[in-house]
């Protein structure tokens, strides 16, 4: 039965304050969110910072399947991020909590606001492991199987909470 929900990869990352605490309540909104279910979230990672600074990350990839068309659900992630006290000094600053949409379904999109795939995904042992314990088969649109990815990023530090 066609249920007109898209699944779509939610990449959450947090390096300052309770982090571990953040990203277990941040899973929690997102399988609150109007018109959404929580469809599988990956393990718990701790990751060292890749193109930044501060303490050592705590990572998760989560799928929800949503009826949620991608500017809302990118705005109901900013509205999760301000709950947690996001603040936005400069690019790649330690966060309470970050929220990107690494996939929605097969959508390519290229606006002033959003681009999906995340443009980075690829280059990220941090999102590409946790994605890829949720769906082992998963592809990138327009750029393939995403475990072909992996060896590129073997050199960052990733270990399982
Ligand atoms: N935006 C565009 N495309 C998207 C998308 N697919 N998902 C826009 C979410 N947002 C998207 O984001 C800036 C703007 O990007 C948003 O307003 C939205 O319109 P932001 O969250 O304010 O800024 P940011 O977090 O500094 O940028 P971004 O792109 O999320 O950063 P990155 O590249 O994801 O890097 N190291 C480890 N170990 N773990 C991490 O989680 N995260 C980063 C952030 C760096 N290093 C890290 C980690
Ligand atoms: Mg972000």
């Amino acid at each position: 039965m066609k249920t007109g929900r898209t699944p779509a990869y939610i990449g959450i990352g947090a390096n300052l304050g309770d982090a571990q605490d953040a990203v277990r309540r941040a899973i929690a909104l997102l399988a609150a969110l109007p018109g959404s279910r929580l469809a599988g979230q990956s393990s718990l990672f701790s990751t060292a910072p890749v193109d930044a600074g501060g303490d050592d990350y705590v990572n998760a990839v989560v799928r929800i399947d949503t009826e949620l068309a991608p500017a809302d659900l990118l705005q109901a992630l900013h509205a999760i991020e301000q709950d947690f006290g996001r603040e936005r000094p400069y690019r790649n600053a330690p966060r309470t909590l970050d929220l990107d949409i690494l996939l929605y379904g097969e959508a390519r999109i290229a606006s002033a606001s959003l681009t999906v795939p995340h443009p980075r995904l690829t280059e990220r042992a941090f999102v590409l492991i946790p994605l890829l314990q949720l769906d082992p088969l998963i592809s990138i649109p327009g750029q393939g199987p995403a475990h072909a990815f992996v060896p590129a990023v073997a050199g960052q530090s990733i270990r399982k909470i």
